[in-house]
């Protein structure tokens, strides 16, 4: 049988009129390649010396890790001089980047956390890179941070790449979700998880534990019920799981269901959450929703946010249909 990698399944997809245009696939494949190179240093670990912290702090106040401005670095080399952007934004980076001069522009916008689940680089578990990408507004050729405020409604592709045992890139472009399987050997990714599906109904949480003593009343209520098991309002006993990479948890949960949490936390009411609207929220909710599940901030879907800044916060629950609905309606009945 021939195998569908995707640079094919992506000119098919091409072909199929108006679906994608030529600059976006070009866009997507770039973004491929530099997730491939992420995946080879990721792979190599301490042997080129990539572990451990850069000695630099980010636009969020956090540590830096070598491999965090490695895959930064990566993704812009890759992804300015192909003509199809206007500008990037990284949450490793405080303003937007513009495309240098010598290249020519085109009309995308692309976001990315370069290497999400950092606290996990050195211990060798599963990381990710997420990538969203938005139209810039007509006309604007040196897009400023107010044109990257579009709701994730607006997204013409999202995805991400997990590094794990094997490296998956799984992508959407508003027809369902696909993954693609690094081939090492022949150095492309290959086509393994057409049209991937979140089961409606779900045993599995995640969410980190550690935190219940910050979390609201709905979030305490729902968990509550989780835990009680079968002699509970649930009937039922739900299994947990925690990675702390995002990517893995979502993949997990595209490959068997479950809903994946990180509320808002009382710690710092500034804050409406951990996670990211822009490089996380938006581009995660893109990915879970076409494969049919939902997302919300537990009051309302995250793609319908009107952001307000970049590296602006959000509250996440996502995955299986009927677990985001439960959790959502009780933020709502409070
Ligand atoms: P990062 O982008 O700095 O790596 O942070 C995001 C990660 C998510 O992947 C994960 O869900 C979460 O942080 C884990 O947070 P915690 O360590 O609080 O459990
Ligand atoms: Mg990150």
């Amino acid at each position: 049988m021939s195998r569908i990698t995707l640079s094919r399944f992506l000119i098919e997809q091409q072909r199929k009129a108006g679906t994608l245009p030529p600059e976006l696939r070009l866009l997507i494949e770039t973004v491929g390649r530099a997730c491939k190179a992420i995946s080879y240093s990721v792979n190599k670990g301490a042997l080129a010396d990539v572990l451990g912290e850069a000695g630099t702090g980010n636009i969020q106040g956090e540590a830096q890790k070598k491999l965090d401005v490695i895959a930064n670095d990566y993704l812009l080399d890759a992804n300015e001089w192909g003509g199809s952007l206007a500008a990037m934004a990284s949450e490793e980076m405080e303003l937007p980047y513009h495309i240098p001069g010598e290249y020519p522009k085109g009309e995308y916008l692309l976001m990315f956390d370069p290497l999400d689940g950092s606290s996990n680089i050195d211990v060798n578990i599963s990381i990710g890179t997420i990538f969203s990408i938005l139209r810039s507004p007509e006309g604007v050729t040196q897009p400023t941070e107010q044109d990257f405020m579009q709701p994730g409604t607006h997204q013409v592709a999202a995805g991400y790449t997990v590094y794990g045992p094997q490296t998956l890139l799984v992508l959407t472009f508003g027809s369902g979700v696909h993954g693609f399987t690094l081939d090492r050997e022949q150095g492309s990714f290959v086509l393994t998880h057409p049209d991937m599906r979140v089961p409606e109904q779900t045993s599995e949480f995640a969410i980190n534990m550690s935190n219940m003593r910050h979390w609201e009343p709905p979030v305490r209520r729902y968990i509550d019920e989780l835990l009680a098991g079968k002699t509970g309002p649930r009937a039922r006993d739900f299994n947990m799981r925690w990675v702390a990479s995002m990517v893995a948890e979502v993949h997990r949960i595209l490959t068997r269901g479950g809903i994946f949490m990180y509320p808002k936390d009382a710690r710092d009411p500034s804050k409406a959450g951990k996670l990211r609207l822009m490089y996380e929220g938006n581009p995660m909710a893109f990915v879970v929703e076409q494969a049919g599940g939902a997302a919300t901030n537990g009051h309302q879907r995250i793609m319908d946010i009107q952001p307000q800044k970049l590296h602006e916060r959000v509250a996440v629950f996502l995955g299986s249909k009927q677990e985001v609905e439960r959790v959502t309606r009780y933020h709502q009945e409070q």
